[in-house]
């Protein structure tokens, strides 16, 4: 219940503010500096205020976790004022900070300016008043992970102003499932009869984190938390293939996660990224400041706490402020799907057009970014996946000198396209018609290529394996030859940026008179990407250009299934891999473009296509 003298109620509880700015000079390693008292000291008479202070000059042994004496002395303040009262106390039993709540909040420093300690922990450990006999609430053990204490103490005060139970909580090693898993608990006793030798318990703690961390490390790549936010409502349910009707409307936006939750994860994995764990959240409307809502931000901090992961991978595009807030709250690198593709383009962009082109996107979708970043959180930008330029070097990250480089790179991109420009026009002099291989990426455009033309083409089972634009002459049949030209694959929701970016590798599929456009038979959402193709097409003015659909990987679905895909959308069933289906492919290829260029076909049987 209650004290009879607070009408707030009992929900006592200390909150991790939003982001306040850090208004003390109390940052461990200062004594000899006053220490102010942090939260709501109004309406306290002053002798309580010199109470407060009184405890900025406490030391506790280095071994204790908690004494009898702070306890009285903050459940003796607690009683009196009735609001909660806290101090946070370093690995010297130093006090470092003390707090002052009211009836439902106490504000803590701000932390994104603190640096940590030296292992996984702060180094600090929270000792504050309950004003009832009431459990660790759900606040304290959210932000026993987002500081990283060493513990959360939480005192009991009693009717007589004693202190009651001490409750102590710490974060575990190792990964479990759920939040409670993530916690240890001790059992309640009294501050007096909690002996345990601190400074051994810590440091077997750290001992047992580093340890951890170690054996992980090697060999390993970058470890990640995926997070993704669902459609609040139903969305289309993708049709599976081969398996018969959608079972009801209610799955669907949940199918449509799982989907979205399994391309982050095959971009994550071709950018080298250890996927440890996923966080969904079906949600309608996202938070403007943290997209997700408080609890799952709590949970998402226990978890990367207890995975020990290097950054988080967010499917949604991340605003600046977002993307700063969410940094500070995780204390961890966080980049979007929009980085997370720039970096694999980076990594894969091989010619020098392309690699320009890339640093360009990287850098002006930096540029707002460095503008809300400061200090340590701006370092989190510099290096590892999402901070990674073309060709392994670090991106820059200082403000004034990505201009510069931002302007450079706008210069050398106008010269290359000039040269680009008097390249396509002597080829459109030769008058060989373009035929561009468009679709999804992974659908296996350039194994197409690399099949219809009988040459090495890179093919790989990652994401964007394509970056550059590469041609090849093909002969057609009636002694016609083209040229068909293998670009950039397509994604869902291509970031616009992405699309200005590839403006250059795009403008070769801009001569094309007829678009092959490569589909994934055997993806389950293949017409969802379908869309997708289409959306970037129309994004880039070529929505009018004739496309033959291509079904591919059909060696991969019963031939029936196959047959009927692509007759539903009237294309043609092809295995680029086995090779199968490609003399109809041509065919139909052939007779479109014979139409499309406004030719007389020379034989009726083959003017088929449609
Ligand atoms: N089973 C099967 N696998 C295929 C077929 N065609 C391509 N693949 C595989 O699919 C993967 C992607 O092939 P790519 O040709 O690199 O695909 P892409 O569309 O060029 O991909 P990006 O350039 O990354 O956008 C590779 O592992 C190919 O071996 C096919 O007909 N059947
Ligand atoms: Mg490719």
């Amino acid at each position: 219940m209650p004290r009879g003298d607070n009408p707030n109620g009992v929900s006592f509880c200390l909150r991790l503010p939003d982001f306040l700015p850090y208004i003390g000079s109390g940052l461990p390693g200062s004594r000899g500096d006053p220490i102010r008292v942090f939260g709501n000291t109004h309406g306290l008479k002053a002798s309580q205020v010199r109470q407060l202070e009184r405890l900025t000059r406490r030391h506790l042994p280095p071994e204790r976790l908690v004494t009898q004496e702070i306890a009285r002395e903050l459940s003796g303040l607690t009683h009196e004022i009735g609001r909660q009262v806290g101090v946070l106390v370093d690995r010297r039993g130093t006090v470092t900070h003390v707090m002052v709540g009211d009836a439902r909040s106490i504000e803590l420093p701000d932390w994104g300016r603190m640096r940590a300690g030296l292992g996984r922990l702060r180094g600090l450990r929270c000792l504050h008043t309950h004003v009832d006999d009431e459990p660790l609430t759900r606040d304290d053990l959210s932000d026993l992970a987002a500081l990283r204490l060493d513990a959360m103490v939480a005192i009991e005060t009693r009717r007589d102003g004693l202190p009651g139970l001490a409750r102590v909580a710490s974060l575990r090693p190792g990964v479990a499932n759920g939040r409670e898993g993530a916690i240890d608990l001790m059992p309640p006793a009294p501050p007096a009869e909690l002996d345990l030798d601190f400074r051994e318990w810590i440091a077997a703690l750290e001992e047992e984190l580093a340890r951890q961390s170690r054996t992980r490390r090697v060999g390993d790549g970058e470890r990640a938390i995926l997070v993704s936010i669902g459609p609040g409502r139903p969305g289309p349910f993708p049709r599976a293939v081969g398996n018969g009707a959608a079972s009801g409307a209610h799955a669907a936006g949940a199918t449509e996660l799982a989907l979205q939750v399994e391309e982050l994860t095959e971009l994550a994995r071709t950018a080298g990224v250890e996927v440890v764990d996923v966080v969904t959240q079906q949600r309608g409307r996202p938070d403007p400041r943290t997209l997700l809502g408080a609890g799952k931000l709590e949970d998402l901090v226990v978890r990367a706490f207890q995975h020990d992961v290097d950054l988080v991978i967010f499917d949604q595009d991340l605003s600046p402020v977002q993307a700063r807030n969410l940094t500070e709250r995780l204390d961890l690198r966080v980049i979007d799907r929009t980085q997370l593709i720039l970096d694999i383009f980076a990594q894969h962009a091989r010619t020098r057009d392309g690699k320009l082109q890339v640093e360009l996107a990287q850098l002006r979708y930096l540029l707002p970014r460095l503008a809300q970043q400061q200090d340590r959180s701006l370092s989190r930008l510099a290096g590892g996946i999402g901070g990674r330029g073309p060709g392994e070097q670090k991106l820059e990250i200082d403000r004034r000198r990505v201009r510069e480089r931002v302007a450079r790179l706008d210069r050398e991109l106008v010269h290359l396209r000039r040269e680009r420009e008097s390249r396509r026009k002597r080829r459109s002099r030769r008058e060989l018609p373009v035929l561009s291989i468009v679709g999804y990426t992974n659908a296996g455009k350039s194994t197409l290529l690399g099949a219809l033309t009988d040459t090495e083409v890179h093919v790989a089972d990652a994401m964007f394996a394509t970056l550059d634009p590469t041609s090849r002459r093909l002969r057609f049949p009636h002694e016609r030859e083209v040229i068909v030209t293998d670009t950039v694959g397509f994604i869902r929701d291509l970031p616009p940026e992405l699309v200005a970016a590839f403006r250059a590798t795009l403008e070769e599929i801009s001569d094309a008179s007829l678009l092959l456009h490569v589909v994934d038979a055997s993806a389950p959402d293949y017409e969802r990407r379908i869309a997708a193709v289409h959306e970037v097409l129309r994004q880039i003015g070529m929505e009018a250009t004739p496309e033959l659909l291509v079904f591919n990987q059909i060696d991969r679905l019963e031939p029936e299934a196959a047959a009927a895909i692509a007759a539903r959308h009237g294309g043609v069933p092809v295995s680029a891999l086995r090779r199968h289906g490609l003399t109809e492919l041509v065919a139909r290829a052939d007779a479109m473009l014979r139409e499309t260029l406004a030719e007389r076909p020379p034989t009726p049987a083959l003017a088929q296509g449609g």
